[in-house]
């Protein structure tokens, strides 16, 4: 598809232009290209260029702020996209889905929670900076097959160790799988924390987390 379009796109996040993201990813939907493609070739490479010039000091953070905002405009408008072309419709379980607490990056969660729910899992998305005690009551509330933890702090994601420690204690841990993600995860920490499953990226959490509950 258009290298054009996904350049306008990643541009426009670069420029935090909401807007524009917006007119892109409506486009994109006309022009018949795949939301994640957009998402993934498009607005995630000026998120990616505005998080690296930011780690080198090149960029502040109301330009993190404005390029978070046009992503999280240009995700909410591919969305119905997502869930329309979303394959399966059957119900394969129920899912808790949260940002750690003390971290307030919704965007990858969010697209998450969109793929599993477009997959046919019911998705209980409880938001950011959620308290491990709320996403517990959760499970025991809906009686969740599956939690999804994301981290994008190396300062947060002792907190999915923190969930899968309090789902021990309650004795819900054999019951209930523990999927992880988020940028700083790695497979090395998913073994340290013993959590069931992760993955890079939403189209592979939806892969894992169909095999977490044996489907
Ligand atoms: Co912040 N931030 N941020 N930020 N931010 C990062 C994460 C950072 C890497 C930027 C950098 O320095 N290069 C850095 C973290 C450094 C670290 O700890 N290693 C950072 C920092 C430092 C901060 C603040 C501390 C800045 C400050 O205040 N001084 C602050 C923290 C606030 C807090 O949480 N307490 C902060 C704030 C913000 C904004 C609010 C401004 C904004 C978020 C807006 C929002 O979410 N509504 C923001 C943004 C936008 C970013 C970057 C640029 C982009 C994140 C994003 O949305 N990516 C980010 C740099 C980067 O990642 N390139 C950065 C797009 C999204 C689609 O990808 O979230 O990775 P991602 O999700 C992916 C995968 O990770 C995976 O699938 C998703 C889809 O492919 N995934 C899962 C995610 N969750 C998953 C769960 C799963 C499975 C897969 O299973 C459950």
């Amino acid at each position: 598809m258009s290298t054009e379009l996904y350049q306008k796109m990643a541009q426009s996040i670069i420029d935090g232009d909401s807007d524009a993201a917006v007119a892109l990813a409506k486009q994109s939907v006309k022009e018949g290209v795949p939301p994640l493609d957009a998402i993934t070739n498009g607005f995630v490479m000026g998120v990616n260029q505005v998080g690296a010039a930011f780690a080198n000091g090149e960029a502040f953070l109301p330009e993190l702020v404005m390029a978070g905002e046009a992503m999280k405009a240009a995700v909410t408008a591919l969305e119905p996209e997502m869930k329309r072309t979303g394959a399966e419709r059957v119900m394969l379980g129920k899912v808790v889905l949260a940002t750690v607490e003390g971290d307030i990056h919704e965007i990858g969660k969010s697209l998450v929670g969109t793929m599993l729910s477009a997959s046919g899992f019911q998705v209980f998305d409880l938001g950011v900076d959620v308290p491990s005690a709320k996403i517990l009551a959760k499970v025991k509330e809906v009686d969740a097959d599956l939690v999804g933890l994301s981290a994008l702090l190396t300062t947060t994601m002792v907190k999915q160790k923190e969930v899968i420690d309090v789902l021990d204690k309650e004795g819900l841990r054999k019951k209930v799988k523990v999927m992880v993600g988020g940028a700083p995860v790695t497979r090395d920490w998913v073994q340290k924390i013993e959590a069931d499953g992760y993955s890079e990226d939403a189209i592979g959490a939806v892969n894992v987390a169909k095999q977490l509950v044996g489907k």
